[in-house]
Formats: C-alpha cells, sequence, structure tokens
C-alpha cells in the first residue's frame, strides 16, 4: 500500500513537472556586434563605430529573448555595451509636448506579437511605457529592471494560451533641437539639429546589391571593380565574391583586375551574410587588344605608305616616260 502511494504521488510530481514543462515558451534571436547605423547629412543610412554624442556599444544590440511561462511573459534586450539610461520617454501626442524643445534621450523598445496581441514596449531612462490592444500605461518599477547589459520587462500576457509569432527590438539614440527642424524660416543648420543613430534585430534581410565598373577595357589594363551592400541589412559579418569570368577572383569588396586577353566577360559579385543569406549583381566587359587604336592606325599608315608608293612609283614611271620622249 505504501508502495502505491509513493508510485501515485510520484506520477503526479511527474504530471505537474511535464505540464510545467510544456507551459514554457521561449525564443531568442540574436544580431552581430558592428551594425549600428546613423543617418548622414546626405540622407544615407550609414554603419558607424564611433559618435562624439553616445558610446556606440551601448545601442548595439546582440541578443533578444521572449518567455511566456505560467501567466507572465518576460522579455529581455541585451546590448554589447550597457543599458543607458538618458533623456526622458516623450509622448509627441500629449497637450505638454513642446515644439521648441530638444529631445535628447536613449531609447530601447520592444515589439512583440503573439496570436492574441501586438505588444510595445518603450524604455527609457526608468520608465517603461507598455502598449497593448487592452490599452497603454507605463508599467510599475516592480516589473521591469536593468543589469548591467540587459533590460528584463514582464508582464502579464492578454490571454493565457496565446503563442509566439515574432519579436523585433531596437535601441536608438535621438537628439533633435525641434526649435531649428520646425523653423519657418530654414535659416538653422539641419544637419546639427538632428542625430539618430540605431540598431535593430532581427536585421531586415540582405538587401539587393549594386556593381560598378568600366564595360570596356583593354588588354593589361588596371579595371576598377566597385560594389555596393545595403549595411543595414543582413547580418553582419559580409563576406565578398568576385569572379572575373576568366578564372581569377577577389575577396575584396572593391578590387582592381587586369584582363590577359581579349574578350568579352560576364563578370559576377557576391556577398554572403553571417546567416549564409546571399545577393548578387552581374555585369559584362568586353576587352579588346592592348593598344588596339595603335593597331588600326599602323593599318591606316600601312595604307598611306602604299599609296604614297604607288603614286612615286607613278610619278617616277611618268617622268622617264618624259625624258625619253
Ligand atoms: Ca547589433
Ligand atoms: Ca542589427
Amino acid at each position: 500500500m505504501k508502495l502505491k502511494n509513493l508510485w501515485i504521488i510520484t506520477m503526479m510530481v511527474s504530471s505537474l513537472l511535464l505540464i510545467a514543462a510544456f507551459s514554457v515558451e521561449a525564443e531568442t534571436i540574436t544580431d552581430g556586434t558592428g551594425d549600428v547605423s546613423s543617418i548622414n547629412p546626405d540622407g544615407d543610412t550609414v554603419l558607424i563605430t564611433y559618435s562624439p554624442e553616445i558610446d556606440v556599444d551601448d545601442l548595439d544590440l546582440i541578443e533578444a529573448t521572449y518567455t511566456l511561462e505560467g501567466t507572465q511573459v518576460t522579455l529581455t534586450l541585451q546590448v554589447n555595451g550597457l543599458i543607458k539610461n538618458q533623456g526622458e520617454l516623450i509622448d509627441i501626442q500629449s497637450d505638454d509636448f513642446d515644439m521648441n524643445s530638444t529631445l535628447n534621450y536613449v531609447e530601447y523598445g520592444f515589439n512583440l506579437i503573439t496570436s492574441s496581441d501586438d505588444y510595445i514596449l518603450r524604455y527609457v531612462n526608468g520608465t517603461c511605457n507598455f502598449t497593448s490592444n487592452v490599452g497603454s500605461q507605463n508599467l510599475p518599477s516592480s516589473d521591469f529592471f536593468v543589469n548591467g547589459n540587459t533590460l528584463t520587462v514582464m508582464f502579464p500576457p492578454t490571454s493565457a494560451d496565446e503563442t509566439y509569432q515574432s519579436l523585433a527590438v531596437t535601441a536608438s539614440f535621438t537628439k533633435i533641437n525641434l526649435s531649428v527642424l520646425y523653423d519657418p524660416s530654414g535659416e538653422g543648420d539641419i544637419d546639427k539639429a538632428f542625430i539618430w543613430i540605431t540598431d535593430s534585430a532581427p536585421n531586415p534581410p540582405l538587401a539587393d546589391v549594386y556593381v560598378e565598373a568600366s564595360n570596356i577595357g583593354s588588354v593589361g589594363e588596371t579595371i576598377q571593380f566597385n560594389a555596393t551592400i545595403d549595411t543595414t541589412t543582413g547580418q553582419p559579418p559580409y563576406t565578398y565574391h568576385w569572379d572575373f569570368d576568366d578564372q581569377s577572383t577577389s575577396e575584396e569588396l572593391n578590387p582592381t583586375h587586369v584582363y590577359t586577353k581579349a574578350g568579352k566577360y560576364n563578370y559576377s559579385f557576391t556577398v554572403t551574410d553571417n546567416a549564409d543569406a546571399t545577393a548578387s549583381q552581374t555585369g559584362i566587359i568586353t576587352i579588346t587588344q592592348e593598344g588596339g587604336g595603335g593597331s588600326s592606325l599602323s593599318t591606316q599608315m600601312i595604307l598611306f605608305l602604299a599609296i604614297l608608293l604607288i603614286v612615286i612609283v607613278i610619278g617616277v614611271v611618268v617622268i622617264v616616260w618624259i625624258i625619253r620622249r
């Protein structure tokens, strides 16, 4: 009888452990380092490793996790540096919002989509705003904490049986002098009034690449090949591969190449990211014999000399004929 009781207790405990194990749902997304970007004065997105305004590592996302355990969702966000507490959470739609103010804050954000809700969480300097289909509110300070390089947020899910669909995270530094940006005279220096530095995870898929090289060249000529990739897409680091269609290749982004034989070549460039995604672009270059122009010039010279010779011979013949008369 005792043995039977022990057996029942063991079964019950095992079942509970099994239920507990099955009720935990977890996902992790990872992100490369060195993929923090900024917008330069031309409006282009460029990768940066240094800013006089902020430690770029504090924005460089490396990992984010989602866990659903019982009636609690836990989200974490980890950066390469430290979670930076700077500025304040701004609500642009608020009546208190001052259009002449200067914004200067670091924000860490989560967007979690599950089968039952679309959650948006924004953390700025000790304040965490939580938005779901139910509404928007600032979370009590007991529901989130910062530990070095990691921000952790906890909240009850809208539905207990919801399932994970996707998680995206961002880290950003925003410094905007609104009085310059919205100055109707347009006299302020807008480039200096607007700084926006950001990283997101997961990165969008690797975008198309663009290649550039002359479409004509000659044997022995040093030809420059250039490729452009969108470094805010895909997972860095990237590897590059040029195939010049003459049995030679290069692993540089912007190599030079010398063709040794005349002909038409279909060259290609391929970029591969850290997630093994690839993007390619091809081009055609026609290579002519070295000094091709000189060759046709010498043909003209031969023709000219031949005509000159004929004229001289005819002239001599005519002169001899006149003398003999
Ligand atoms: Ca990153
Ligand atoms: Ca990223």
